[in-house]
């Protein structure tokens, strides 16, 4: 009788392309709040809805700053987890391996992953709010009195925003034509981490159920996909992965 990490360990080990679409349950257990989970989630704390849109910002760019802030802070005194690095250790053993992520941690990057989709951004970035070309390392500035947020180093007039995308944003075309490829090509599926509310990126998991993919899930609660994928695994992203992902042969 096969046990569900032992149907999934047998998907992942078959597929040749595996896609990880990844949410914010994928850095959960690195210590970084989920939205929505209800003690620690960012939902409880502050409504992301209400401060992480362009127009919050044009309504108090200190507030919606400061909320990038504390994020940050999170981020750097976290680290990227098991899971992140069952993953990682995947790619280079001849195997097509292409993460898509909505998380704006860059911890999959941090834990060795090459081939990763960013749909939402990255929090560890700035670039200038009125358009500057470029990104830069979101650095604390040193001067305590320094403009809050700061001021754009390149036009010298504008001030800087988190480069991510905000709720009421349209994702990078390009980007998100990457993923829907990656996922049109892959065998399999792997959905960690993530509650599907949040579009286009949640699309993506639909997309592959409507090609019929290999699907697996993990994660603690059910999801819109837990009855049609092929194994739902109930649980913990960086206890899983290493069970379903590391071979021992
Ligand atoms: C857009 C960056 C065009 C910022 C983020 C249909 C089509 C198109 C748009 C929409 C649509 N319907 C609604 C919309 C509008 C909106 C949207 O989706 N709203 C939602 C709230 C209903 N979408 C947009 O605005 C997108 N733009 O489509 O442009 C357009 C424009 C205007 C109008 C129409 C169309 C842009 C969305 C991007 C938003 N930016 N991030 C920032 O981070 O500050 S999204 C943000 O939310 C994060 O990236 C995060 O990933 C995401 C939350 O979702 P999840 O990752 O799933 O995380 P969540 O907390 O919800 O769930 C955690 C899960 O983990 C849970 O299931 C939990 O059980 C599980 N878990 C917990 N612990 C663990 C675990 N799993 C495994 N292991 C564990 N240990």
């Amino acid at each position: 009788m096969n046990t569900p990490i032992e149907l999934a360990r047998r998907l992942a080990t078959k597929a040749q392309r595996i896609v990880f679409f990844t949410g914010a349950g994928m850095s959960a257990d690195s210590g970084v709040p989920t939205f929505r989970d209800a003690l620690t989630g960012l939902w409880a704390q502050y409504d992301p809805l209400q401060l992480a849109t362009p127009q919050a910002f044009a309504r108090d760019p200190k507030l919606v700053w400061d909320f990038y802030e504390y994020r940050r802070d999170i981020v750097r005194n976290c680290a990227p987890n098991a899971g992140h690095r069952a993953i990682a250790a995947l790619e280079g053993n001849g195997r097509e391996v292409t993460v898509i992520t909505q998380n704006v941690d860059g911890y999959h990057q941090l834990a060795g992953s090459r081939e990763v989709l960013c749909l939402h951004g990255n929090i560890m970035e700035d670039r200038c709010h009125h358009g500057c070309p470029g990104v830069f390392p979101a650095t604390k500035p040193e001067d305590p009195n320094a403009p809050v947020p700061p001021v754009c180093a390149t036009c010298g007039r504008r001030t800087v925003r988190p480069n991510v995308v905000w709720f009421g944003e349209t994702l990078d075309e390009a980007v998100l034509e990457r993923a829907r490829a990656a996922v049109e090509n892959c065998g399999l599926i792997v959905v960690i981490g993530t509650s599907g509310v949040v579009y286009p990126a949640a699309g993506l998991a639909d997309t592959a159920l409507g090609l019929g993919k290999r699907f697996i899930e993990i994660n603690p609660e059910p999801s819109q996909w837990s009855r049609e994928a092929d194994v739902s695994l109930r649980g913990r992203a960086s206890e899983i992965l290493p069970q379903i992902l590391t071979t021992t042969e």
